[in-house]
C-alpha cells in the first residue's frame, strides 16, 4: 500500500512509536514560530528549561498580535522578545513585519518540513507542503529546547479537488465548505490531505487560506502538496533552492476520501456565533452591513488585497461601512504599494491599519453596538471583536469587497450586473523583497541581557495531582466553548505575560462573577471543577486557557468532549481532562454542587476506572480518561515543567 503526503513527511520525523494512527507518536520539529501574545510565556519556560541556544533548525519569534500599545505592556513583552531572541538564537520579526503566518509562509515555510507554532493557525503552513501544526507555549519551547512532540498519530482525509473555481468564488469559499461538511466538532486526530486535479488552479495563498482555517474544523493540520505552483511561488520569493516535491503515492492509503467540485462552489459565509454555522451569501442578500474587515492569516495575502483592490477601483466605500483593511505583511504591503493597488484602496476610503492581527482578536476596529460587520478572517465567536452584541460574518474577500461598494450583504457574482468585471489577478513572478524587519541572533549571546519589564513575571508553579480531587463545580458551561469564552483576547490580552491579573477575566464573557468564586474556592483549600459539553477547548491554542485556571486552583474538567490543543494544554499545567462515560449524566450535575473524585491519584498511576461523587445530590457517576503513559506522569507531577524537573 502507498503512502499519503502525511504518512511520508511525518515518518521521516518520528523519533518515538511508528506510523499508527490513532496512537501517540514523538516527531522531531524543524522549525518553530511562535507570536507575542503566546511567545512571551514560551520563552519564559523554554528559559526555565535551562537551554543554553534553541535546538531546531529554525526558530523565528514574531510580533503581531498585540502591537496596539496602549501603556507599557505590549513595549515590554516586545523588548523581552527581541533579547530573549537574540540570547538564545531565534530570528526577531519585528512589529509591522506582519501577522506570523503570512510572514512565515512568504520568507521561512518549506516543503516537507515539520513546523511547530503557538498559534492554532499554524496550518497555514500546509499550503505550502509542510506538516505544521497549532500547539500550545510550552510544547513550542520544549520543541525550541530540542525535544520531540507528541501527537496522536493522525487519520488522513483525502480531499479530492476538481474542476476549478468560477470568478468571483474563491478559496475562502472551498474552506467555508469543508466547514458546511466537517463541522467544529468531531474530527479530532485527523489531517485533510488536498488532492485532484483542482489543486492545480490554486495558487500557494490560496491554497494557504484553505490549510489556515482547517484549524476551525479542529482537524490537527491540513496540507497541499508540492509542485510546480509551490516552486513558482518559492522562485518569486527568491528561495527556489527550498523546494523539493512532496506527492502522496498514487495507490496511497486513506482513512476516508471526499470529492469537492469546485466549479460547483457559490460564495458562503459564516454566520454569528461560529465558523460552522454556514449559508450561500444568497440567502442573506441585501442585509445592511456596518463594517468591512479586510485582512488576518486567512485572508491577507497580496492576491486577495489587490482582488479588493481592482475590484474598488474607481469606486467609493458606502457612507454605512467603515472599511478597513489589514495587510498580512509587510512584503504585502509593498508589493500592493508597487503595484497601485494600494492606491486604488485608499482612494476607494480603506482605513488602512498596521500588518498585524488587529480586528482579528479584537484589538481594535471593534465595531459599534449590535454592528453587522463582515469580516474575512476565521472566527466569529461571540464578543471577539470586541462588541459583544456586534455579529460577525465571515466571508471572502469577494464578498467583502462587494458589500464596500453596497452597505448591504450581496453576492459578489451581481456585481457584474453592475459593469464591474471579475478582475484576474496573476500572482507577481518575483516579489519585492526587503528582509530587514527580521533580526538575527548575534553570536556573542553572552553580551546580551535580557530586558525585563514589570510586566514580565515568572510562570506560576503548579501543585501535584492531590490523592483526591475535592472541590466545586465552578461553572457548566454547553456545547462547543471556545477559548476566547474561557479566556478573551482583545483588550485584555496585553496581560498574557501577568497571570494573575489575566486570570481575572476567565469565562468573563460568560458569567463576569466566574473569577472572584473560583479564587474564594481556591483559598478555602478546596478544588475548582468545570463541567462542559462537547468540543470543549474549540479555536486558539492561548494556554493562558489553561494556565490560567491552573492558577486558580481548577484541578478537573468533566466535558462530553474535547478538542486538542486545549487537551494538551490542560495536562501541560496538571489538569486532568476526564469525559463523561454516558453524556446523560451531564444533566445530573449543577453549578455549585460539591464534587469528589476520591483516589484520582492511585487509579491515574495503576489504572482503572473514576467515580465522581456528588456529595450535594448524593449521586456518583463514571468518567473516562485517555493519557498516554507519558501523560500520566505529567498529571501526577502536576504538569509539564514540574515533570521536566523532576527527570533532570
Ligand atoms: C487567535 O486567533 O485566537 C489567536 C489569538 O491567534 C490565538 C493565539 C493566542 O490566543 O494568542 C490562536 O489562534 O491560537
Ligand atoms: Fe492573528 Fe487572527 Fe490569525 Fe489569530 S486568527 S493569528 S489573531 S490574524
Amino acid at each position: 500500500m502507498g503512502k499519503s503526503i502525511v504518512q511520508k513527511i511525518l515518518e521521516k520525523h518520528i523519533v518515538e512509536g511508528k506510523w499508527d494512527p490513532g496512537n501517540e507518536v514523538a516527531i522531531k520539529i524543524d522549525q518553530t514560530l511562535t507570536q507575542d501574545a503566546t511567545g512571551t510565556m514560551a520563552y519564559l519556560q523554554f528559559e526555565a528549561m535551562g537551554a543554553p541556544r534553541v535546538k531546531t533548525e529554525l526558530s523565528v519569534s514574531y510580533v503581531d498580535h498585540n502591537t496596539v500599545q496602549i501603556g507599557f505592556e505590549n513595549a515590554d513583552d516586545h523588548k523581552y522578545l527581541q533579547s530573549v531572541a537574540a540570547k538564545y538564537g531565534a530570528v526577531y520579526s519585528r512589529a509591522g513585519n506582519g501577522i506570523c503566518h503570512q510572514v512565515h509562509l512568504e520568507r521561512f515555510g518549506k516543503p516537507g518540513k515539520t513546523l511547530l507554532g503557538s498559534d492554532s493557525h499554524n496550518p497555514t503552513g500546509g499550503g505550502i507542503g509542510m506538516i505544521a501544526i497549532g500547539a500550545g507555549g510550552l510544547d513550542v519551547a520544549v520543541a525550541m529546547a530540542g525535544g520531540p512532540f507528541y501527537i496522536t498519530c493522525p487519520k488522513v482525509i483525502k480531499v479530492n479537488l476538481k474542476g476549478k473555481l468560477k470568478p468571483w468564488v474563491a478559496a475562502k469559499d472551498v474552506v467555508l465548505k469543508m466547514l458546511e461538511i466537517f463541522t467544529t466538532k468531531g474530527n479530532v486526530g485527523c489531517v485533510f490531505e488536498y488532492s485532484g486535479e483542482g489543486i492545480k488552479t490554486l495558487s500557494v495563498p490560496e491554497r494557504a487560506t484553505i490549510t489556515n482555517m482547517g484549524a476551525e474544523c479542529g482537524v490537527t493540520t491540513s496540507v497541499f502538496p508540492s509542485d510546480d505552483t509551490t516552486k513558482a511561488f518559492l522562485r518569486a520569493q527568491g528561495r527556489e533552492k527550498d523546494w523539493v516535491e512532496i506527492k502522496p503515492d498514487s495507490d496511497a492509503d486513506y482513512f476516508k476520501e471526499i470529492d469537492l467540485d469546485l466549479g460547483e462552489l457559490v460564495p458562503l459565509t459564516a454566520y454569528p456565533h461560529s465558523p460552522g454555522n454556514i449559508k450561500t451569501v444568497k440567502e442573506l442578500d441585501g442585509m445592511n452591513v456596518d463594517q468591512v474587515c479586510l485582512g488576518s492569516c486567512t485572508n491577507s495575502s497580496y492576491k486577495d488585497l489587490m482582488t479588493v483592490a481592482k475590484i474598488l477601483k474607481g469606486k467609493k466605500s458606502h457612507p454605512n461601512v467603515s472599511f478597513v483593511i489589514a495587510p498580512g505583511s509587510k512584503q504585502v504591503l509593498e508589493n500592493i504599494a508597487r503595484d497601485g493597488g494600494l492606491t486604488d484602496l485608499i482612494s476607494a476610503g480603506a482605513r488602512i491599519a498596521e500588518s498585524a492581527c488587529g480586528f482579528c482578536i479584537g484589538n481594535s476596529q471593534s465595531p459599534k453596538t449590535d454592528a453587522i460587520s463582515l469580516r474575512t478572517s476565521n472566527r466569529n465567536f461571540l464578543g471577539r471583536s470586541g462588541t459583544k452584541s456586534a455579529q460577525a460574518y465571515l466571508v471572502s474577500p469577494e464578498t467583502a469587497a462587494a458589500a464596500v461598494i453596497t452597505g448591504k450583504m450581496t453576492d459578489p457574482r451581481d456585481l457584474e450586473k453592475m459593469g464591474i468585471k471579475y478582475p484576474n489577478v496573476e500572482m507577481p513572478r518575483e516579489f519585492y523583497i526587503d528582509d530587514s524587519m527580521f533580526i538575527y541572533p548575534l553570536d556573542t549571546p553572552e553580551k546580551i541581557k535580557i530586558y525585563r519589564g514589570p510586566n514580565i513575571g515568572d510562570p506560576p508553579a503548579s501543585l501535584p495531582m492531590p490523592d483526591s480531587i475535592s472541590g466545586e463545580v465552578t461553572i457548566k458551561v454547553e456545547d462547543q466553548i471556545t477559548t476566547d469564552h474561557i479566556i478573551p483576547a482583545g483588550s485584555k490580552m496585553k496581560y498574557r505575560s501577568n497571570v494573575p491579573k489575566y486570570s481575572e477575566f476567565l469565562f468573563e464573557v460568560i458569567d463576569p462573577t466566574f473569577h472572584d468564586r473560583a479564587a474564594k474556592i481556591r483559598d478555602s483549600g478546596k478544588h475548582n471543577i468545570v463541567i462542559a459539553g462537547l468540543s470543549y477547548g474549540q479555536g486558539s491554542s492561548r494556554e493562558h486557557a489553561a494556565l490560567c485556571p491552573m492558577y486558580m486552583g481548577l484541578k478537573a474538567v468533566i466535558a462530553k468532549s474535547f478538542e486538542r490543543i486545549h487537551t494538551a494544554n490542560l495536562i501541560n499545567f496538571g489538569i486532568i481532562p476526564l469525559t463523561f462515560k454516558n453524556d446523560k449524566d451531564y444533566n445530573k450535575i449543577e453549578q455549585g454542587d460539591d464534587i469528589e473524585i476520591p483516589n484520582v491519584k492511585n487509579v491515574i498511576k495503576k489504572g482503572g476506572g473514576l467515580l465522581v461523587k456528588n456529595k450535594t445530590k448524593n449521586t456518583e457517576f463514571e468518567v473516562d480518561y485517555t493519557l498516554s503513559e507519558r501523560q500520566k506522569r505529567i498529571i501526577l507531577a502536576g504538569g509539564t515543567l514540574a515533570y521536566m524537573k523532576n527527570q533532570s
